[in-house]
C-alpha cells in the first residue's frame, strides 16, 4: 500500500505540556513520524508518495467554520501579543457558561476551543494539521480511486479533536475528515475503528448522531483513562445513530486476550454495517512500553490486527494516532500494515 508522507509535519513542535501539575516536555514529538517513515521504508511496505492539496471544504464538513477560522489565524493573534513561546489555555467555559460568544480575548477563544492543557499550539500548527487533513483526503482519494489500502501518515493525531474542539494533541480529525470523504463521494456507509489506547472522542462526537459511519473505540476505561469524561459503553449514538456508535472500554492494564476479545465483537459490527471503507484509527499506545498508557500490546499482537483487519476484506485507510513509545513506533506500525499485506497476497 502507498503511504501518504509529507515532512511538513515537523513544522508542529510543541515544547511543553502540562501534566501533572508541571510543564514537562511534550510526548508527542516530530521524532514518532520520523521513526515511522523509516520503518515503513524499511519494511518495504509500498511506495510514499506526496499529500495533493486539498480546499478547506472537505474540512469544513466535519469542523464548524468559527473553529477553522481560530486555528488559522490563532498563532498570528498570539505572535501579535508579543509571545514567542507556545500558546496553552488556562481557562474554558465548561456548563453553565457562553460558547456561542467568542470573547476578544486570545486565551479565552483558546479555552473556548480546547479541552486540555496539554496540546500546545504552536507557529507551525495550523500548517502541519492542514497538511495532515490532506494526507488523509489524498489517502481516501486512492482508495475511491481503487486502491485497495492506504497509509496515512502524519501528525499531529486527530482523534480527540471534535466539531469545534482541540485536544489530546489533536486539531484536526483526520480520520473524520476522510470518513465523511468517502460519504461525500457517495459512499452509503463507512467505518471507522479507533485502536489507539485512548477513547477517540472527536470522532465518536462528530459522528454521533448519525447512521452512515458506524464509529468504534476499543481504548482504557475513562473512569482512570484520559480522556475521562467520555468513552463508556453505554454511548451507543443518538437519534438517527443510535446504535451506530459502540465503545469498548478496557480497564488499564487489561490482557491481550482481552483487548483481541473487544477487536473480535468490533470486526462483527463492521461487518455487520456493511461498510464501502473502513478507517482505521492506528493508535501504537498500545504498545506494553508506551510511557503514557497501560495495555501489554507487542509486536505478535499487532501482526495479528493487520491479519484481523485484512480479513474483514474491505477498502482500507490507516491513519496515524499516538503512539509515545518513538524508538519502537516505527516497527509496531509496520508490523500491522506489514501483516495486512501479507494476509491480502497470502
Ligand atoms: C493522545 B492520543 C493532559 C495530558 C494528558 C493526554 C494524552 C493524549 C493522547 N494535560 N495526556 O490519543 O494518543
Ligand atoms: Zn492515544
Amino acid at each position: 500500500m502507498k503511504t501518504i508522507y509529507s515532512d511538513r509535519h515537523h513544522l508542529h513542535q510543541g515544547q511543553l505540556e502540562f501534566y501533572r501539575g508541571e510543564l514537562v516536555p511534550c510526548f508527542e514529538k516530530p521524532e514518532r513520524a520520523d521513526f515511522v517513515l523509516q520503518a515503513v521504508q524499511a519494511r518495504g511496505i509500498g511506495p510514499v508518495i506526496e499529500p495533493e492539496s486539498f480546499s478547506l471544504a472537505p474540512i469544513e464538513r466535519v469542523h464548524a467554520p468559527r473553529y477553522l477560522r481560530f486555528l488559522e489565524r490563532a498563532w498570528g493573534m498570539w505572535a501579535a501579543l508579543g509571545h514567542t513561546r507556545d500558546a496553552l489555555p488556562a481557562v474554558w467555559p465548561i456548563r453553565g457558561f457562553r460558547a456561542d460568544v467568542e470573547p476578544d480575548n486570545f486565551i479565552a477563544q483558546l479555552g473556548l476551543y480546547s479541552f486540555d492543557s496539554g496540546t500546545p499550539f504552536t507557529a507551525g500548527t495550523w500548517e502541519a494539521a492542514r497538511t495532515g487533513a490532506d494526507i488523509a483526503l489524498t489517502a481516501q482519494k486512492l482508495i475511491a480511486g481503487g486502491e485497495r489500502a492506504a497509509f496515512a501518515l502524519s501528525r499531529p493525531p486527530g482523534h480527540h479533536a471534535g466539531p469545534d474542539f482541540l485536544g489530546g494533541y489533536c486539531f484536526i480529525n483526520n480520520a473524520a475528515v476522510a470518513a465523511q470523504a468517502f460519504i461525500d463521494g457517495g459512499a452509503q456507509r463507512v467505518a471507522i475503528l479507533d485502536v489507539d489506547y485512548h477513547h477517540g472522542n472527536g470522532t465518536q462526537s462528530i459522528f454521533y448522531e448519525r447512521a452512515d459511519v458506524l464509529t468504534q473505540s476499543i481504548h482504557g476505561d475513562p473512569k482512570t483513562e484520559y480522556p475521562f469524561y467520555l468513552g463508556h459503553a453505554d454511548e451507543t449514538g443518538q437519534g438517527a445513530g443510535e446504535g451506530f456508535n459502540a465503545n469498548y472500554p478496557l480497564p488499564a492494564g487489561s490482557s491481550n486476550e482481552a483487548w483481541f476479545a473487544a477487536l473480535e465483537v468490533a470486526c462483527g459490527r463492521i461487518r455487520a454495517h456493511r461498510p464501502e471503507a473502513l478507517v482505521i484509527s492506528l493508535g501504537l499506545d498500545t504498545f506494553a512500553g508506551d510511557p503514557i498508557s497501560r495495555f501489554k500490546l507487542e509486536a505478535p499482537e499487532y501482526q495479528r490486527l493487520g491479519a484481523q483487519l485484512a480479513r474483514l476484506g474491505l477498502p482500507t485507510l490507516f491513519v496515524l494516532e499516538g503512539g509515545y513509545a518513538v524508538a519502537e513506533i516505527g516497527d509496531n506500525v509496520a508490523h500491522v500494515l506489514g501483516s495486512f499485506e501479507e494476509s491480502l497476497a497470502g
